[in-house]
């Protein structure tokens, strides 16, 4: 039997690559360079199955292009989808999978991470210190806010948001309230739904993006929504940056009317705008929230468990469409 051919879009963990060329006849990245959307079509034409990522934008136009399309699944490294069209693909039988829980606790750690960053000034502290401008200890300096008993409000009630949920409840003392679009709880840790996201982002102290990017959610963190905060409350995402209008954001943070942010996420990554670069209360991280050895190691081993599946005929652990 001849072995399925996989092109693999990034370079992926060793342990990784090793299983897939065990398996698979593959073409690895070994530059790390992300395909353009023409290396993306001629992929899709020559591959049986593509390893892809967050960085490869398979929309309308790409999964329709001139040529016939040889490959038959994708498997996304990573378990946000919005970078796939996921209408177009099933439309040209495409099966896509993607990679859920074995990156929760990673992406709850920075987002736990985001929220200290924020409400104790890390960014703006640090930046201080590095540039040579700490001169002494001081009483009233440097002031951030404390967390214990505030209010976390999570907007995206999913495994991403519960395991922040309860890491902020158990470990820092607050109280959760959130808002989920389909009902869902109990949990095994306390906490409150609102009817809105209005409700939520009228009374939390942080508020914190779980929800998914794509055209659902675009622009769902809106201007209005943004003003309904209070002035001393934060945003933390980790989520999706097209989830927030983000010029809204950066007006909010600008004038104050909110007072600080942590962002793992961007509208146009890797582009991050200059505003908020030169914002100091806000923390600006480059989309780490999955990053460890451990965490991308099990995606990419999830990622594989749905090819191999998938080439098996047998059901994919983690199937999208
Ligand atoms: C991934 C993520 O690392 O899984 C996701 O949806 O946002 C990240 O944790 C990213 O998508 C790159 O694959």
């Amino acid at each position: 039997m001849t072995r399925p051919r996989i092109i693999v879009t990034r370079k992926l963990p060793d342990a990784v690559e090793e299983r897939l060329r065990q398996r698979f006849t593959v073409a690895f990245n070994t530059a790390d360079t992300p395909f353009s959307s023409e290396r993306l079509v001629r992929a899709l034409q020559v591959a049986d199955g593509l390893l892809c990522t967050v960085t490869d934008l398979f929309d309308e136009q790409i999964l329709q292009a001139e040529g016939k399309l040889n490959a038959k699944i994708l498997a996304n490294f990573g378990v946000g989808v919005n970078n796939i069209d996921l209408d177009a693909a099933e439309a040209q039988g495409l099966v896509v999978s993607n990679t859920p829980g074995v990156l929760t606790d990673a992406t709850a750690d920075i987002a736990m991470a985001l929220i200290l960053a924020a409400t104790r000034r890390m960014s703006e502290t640090e930046a201080m210190l590095r540039s040579g401008n700490w001169t002494s200890f001081s009483p009233t300096g440097m002031l951030g806010t404390g967390i214990q008993g505030k209010t976390l409000g999570i907007i995206g009630m999913g495994r991403i948001g519960q395991a922040t949920a309860q890491r902020a409840q158990a470990g820092f003392g607050m109280k959760v309230i959130y808002f989920n679009r389909s009902k869902t709880g109990p949990f095994d840790f306390p906490a409150e739904a609102r009817d809105s996201i209005e409700a939520v982002m009228r009374e939390a102290d942080v508020v914190s993006l779980h929800l998914p990017g794509g055209a659902a959610n675009r622009g769902t963190i809106s201007a209005e929504r943004i003003g309904l905060m209070k002035k001393t409350a934060f945003l933390v995402n980790t989520a999706r940056g097209d989830v927030v209008d983000e010029p809204a954001l950066i007006s909010a943070l600008k004038e104050g009317r909110i007072a600080g942010a942590g962002l793992d996420v961007f509208a146009a990554e890797p582009t991050v705008p200059q505003a908020l670069i030169d914002l100091p209360n806000v923390t600006l991280l480059p989309h780490i929230g999955s990053a460890t050895v451990e965490t991308r190691t099990a995606m990419g081993m999830l990622a594989v468990d749905n090819l191999e599946a998938f080439f098996d005929g047998t059901d994919l652990p983690s199937r999208v469409v």
